[in-house]
C-alpha cells in the first residue's frame, strides 16, 4: 500500500533527482492533477504538470505537494525526453497533441484510476452509467458501512480516487465517468457495473456509440459484472467467463435482483426472496427502486452481510440536489433536481411526481436531443413549463405545444413564474436537463440557487 512506502526513510528520498532524470508529465491541474502530485512526491518521484488552461485551479496545491516540480500552462508542451510515463486527467482533450507524441514514443499512459488500481489493496468497486452514479456510490459506501466495513467513495463523486488510498480500508467504492474510463487501461475492478445508458455528453464524445464504448470499458477485466437486465444492450462486450448478476424492475430470475408484489405491498427481492417493503427506502421514484438493487447486487457481489447492507438502504436519505423535497409551503411542493443535467435523468425525475407540475428547465443543453422529454411531460400533468438560460429557446422549440411556456432570466423569476401556475397539491420541479455552466459554477450552485430563490418566495 502507498501508506506502507510512505513511511520508510527510503521512499521519501526522491528516487530521480536532477533535470534529465526519468519523469512523470500530469496532463491536467484541476482536482486530479493535485490528486497526483501528492501521491508522487510521496513515492518521491519527479513530475511535470501541463494545463491547456492560462489558469487552472490546483496550481496552488499542486506546489505545495511538489515544490520543485516544472509546470506549464495555457498551451501544450513539448514532450522532453526525460518522460517516462504520462497521466492524464478527465478533462483533458483526448486529441492533445502531446499524447499524440507519446503514443508514437511508446511511452506508458495511465489514468489515476489505474495508479489507484496499482496500489489499492482492498476490493474495489466501480460504478458507471448515464444516471444515478453518484447516488449508487453513496447508497454502496452507506450499505457497506453498516455490514461493518470500513469504505471508502470517491472518484468522480468528488474526493479523487488517489486521495482515499488508506491501509486500513476495507472496501472502495469509485464512480467513474466516460472521461476517467476513457483514459484509462483495463481496470482490474472487483465488481462494477454500468447503471444505465441515455445520451449524454455528445457535445464531447463525437457519438452516441462512442459514449456507449467509454462506459462498456467498465467491463473489460472485471471480476464480477452487476448488470442492467433492463437494458441488455449493455452487457454486450462483457468477457464471456466473467461471473454476473443483474438487477430489474421486473421480477427476478434466481440470484437476480428485481421487484415482486405480495399482497398489496412491493418488495426489492432476490429471486424469491423477498428482501425489504419498497416503502421503507426513504427516497422516492422507481430510478430510485433501481439504484437501491443495484447496490444490493454489488454487495452480494462483493460478500457484504446482507441484513447489514439493507440497514444501510433503509437509513439512506439521498444526496443534496437529486429530487430533494425543499419545502412543501403554499400548497406547492418545491423539488430541487438540479443533478438531473440530462433528458434521461430530468424524464426520471418527472416520473416520479404525480399530479399537477410545473417544470423549471434549461442551462447548456450538451448536444442533447429533448423528444424524449417531450414525451414524458405529454404524459404528465404538466401545467407549464419555465426555461432558464442560454439554450432556453432551443428547449422552448423542442416542447413547444406541451403546456404554457414561460422564459425566465434567473432563478428568482423562474420560482415566481412556476407557483403562478400551479393549484394546491401541485409540484414545482427543478429538473433542468441541461448543465448548469452557463449560468452557474455547478449543478450544486445552481441547486442552491433554486432553494434560496425557493425560500424568499415562500417565507
Ligand atoms: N481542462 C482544460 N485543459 C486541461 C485540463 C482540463 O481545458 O489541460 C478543462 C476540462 O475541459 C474540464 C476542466 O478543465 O472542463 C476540469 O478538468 P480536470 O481534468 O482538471 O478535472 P478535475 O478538476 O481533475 O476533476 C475531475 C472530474 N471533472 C471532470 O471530469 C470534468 C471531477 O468530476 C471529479 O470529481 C474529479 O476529477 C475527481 O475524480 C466532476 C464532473 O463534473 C464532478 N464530472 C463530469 C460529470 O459528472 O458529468 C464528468
Ligand atoms: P450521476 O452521478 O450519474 O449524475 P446522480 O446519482 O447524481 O447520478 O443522479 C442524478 C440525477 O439522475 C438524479 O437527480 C435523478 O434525476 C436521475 N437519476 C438517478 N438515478 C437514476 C437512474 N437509476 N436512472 C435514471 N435516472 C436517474
Amino acid at each position: 500500500m502507498l501508506a506502507a512506502t510512505m513511511n520508510t526513510a527510503e521512499s521519501r528520498r526522491p528516487r530521480n533527482t536532477g533535470s534529465g532524470l526519468p519523469a512523470t508529465l500530469v496532463l491536467g491541474m484541476g482536482a486530479t492533477g493535485a490528486s497526483c502530485a501528492r501521491y508522487l512526491s510521496a513515492r518521491g518521484e519527479l513530475a511535470v504538470f501541463v494545463d491547456t488552461r492560462a489558469a487552472p485551479p490546483e496550481v496552488d496545491a499542486i506546489r505545495a505537494a511538489m515544490p520543485a516540480a516544472t509546470l506549464h500552462t495555457g498551451g501544450d508542451y513539448e514532450l522532453a525526453d526525460s518522460i517516462e510515463t504520462l497521466v492524464v486527467s478527465p478533462g483533458v482533450p483526448v486529441d492533445l497533441p502531446v499524447l499524440a507524441k507519446a503514443r508514437d514514443r511508446g511511452l506508458r499512459v495511465v489514468s489515476d484510476i489505474d495508479l489507484f488500481m496499482q496500489e489499492a489493496s482492498a476490493p474495489v468497486a466501480g460504478i458507471t452509467g448515464s444516471n444515478g452514479k453518484s447516488t449508487v456510490t453513496a447508497m454502496l459506501g452507506d450499505a457497506l458501512r453498516a455490514a461493518g466495513w470500513d469504505t471508502r467513495c470517491g472518484g468522480n463523486l468528488g474526493t479523487p480516487a488517489l486521495d482515499l488510498l488508506d491501509p486500513l480500508a476495507e472496501a472502495y467504492v469509485l464512480e467513474l465517468s466516460s472521461f476517467q474510463l476513457e483514459r484509462s487501461g483495463r481496470l482490474r475492478l472487483d465488481v462494477a457495473v454500468l447503471l444505465n445508458l441515455s445520451p449524454d455528453h455528445l457535445d464531447s464524445h463525437t457519438s452516441l456509440a462512442d459514449y456507449l464504448a467509454a462506459k462498456q470499458r467498465i467491463y473489460s477485466a472485471c471480476r464480477h459484472a452487476v448488470v442492467n437486465r433492463d437494458q441488455c444492450e449493455l452487457m454486450e462486450k462483457i468477457p464471456a467467463d466473467t461471473a454476473t448478476t443483474g438487477f430489474t424492475l421486473g421480477e427476478p430470475a434466481s440470484d437476480d435482483f428485481g421487484l415482486r408484489r405480495k399482497g398489496n405491498r412491493d418488495y426489492l427481492a432476490c429471486g424469491e426472496a423477498l428482501l425489504l417493503g419498497v416503502d421503507e427506502l426513504q427516497v422516492q421514484g422507481q430510478h430510485n427502486l433501481a439504484n437501491a438493487l443495484a447496490t444490493l447486487a454489488l454487495g452480494a457481489a462483493l460478500g457484504a452481510d446482507p441484513q447489514g447492507m439493507l440497514n444501510g438502504l433503509r437509513r439512506f436519505t439521498g444526496l443534496p440536489h437529486r429530487n430533494q423535497l425543499v419545502t412543501e409551503a403554499r400548497g406547492i411542493s418545491w423539488i430541487d433536481d438540479s443533478k438531473a443535467t440530462n433528458v434521461g435523468a430530468a424524464v426520471a425525475s418527472l416520473r416520479a411526481i404525480t399530479g399537477p407540475l410545473v417544470l423549471i428547465a434549461g442551462g447548456d443543453a450538451k448536444g442533447g436531443d429533448f423528444t424524449a422529454l417531450a414525451t414524458a411531460l405529454k404524459h404528465s400533468d404538466t401545467r407549464a413549463i419555465v426555461l432558464l438560460g442560454r439554450d432556453r429557446e432551443l428547449l422552448a422549440t423542442a416542447l413547444d405545444g406541451i403546456a404554457e411556456l414561460e422564459l425566465a432570466d434567473d432563478m428568482h423569476t423562474a420560482v415566481k413564474a412556476a407557483a403562478a401556475h400551479l393549484p394546491d397539491g401541485g409540484t414545482a420541479l427543478l429538473a433542468p436537463a441541461c448543465s448548469s455552466l452557463d449560468m452557474y459554477s455547478s449543478y450544486a450552485a445552481r441547486g442552491e440557487a433554486f432553494q434560496a430563490a425557493v425560500r424568499r418566495f415562500t417565507r
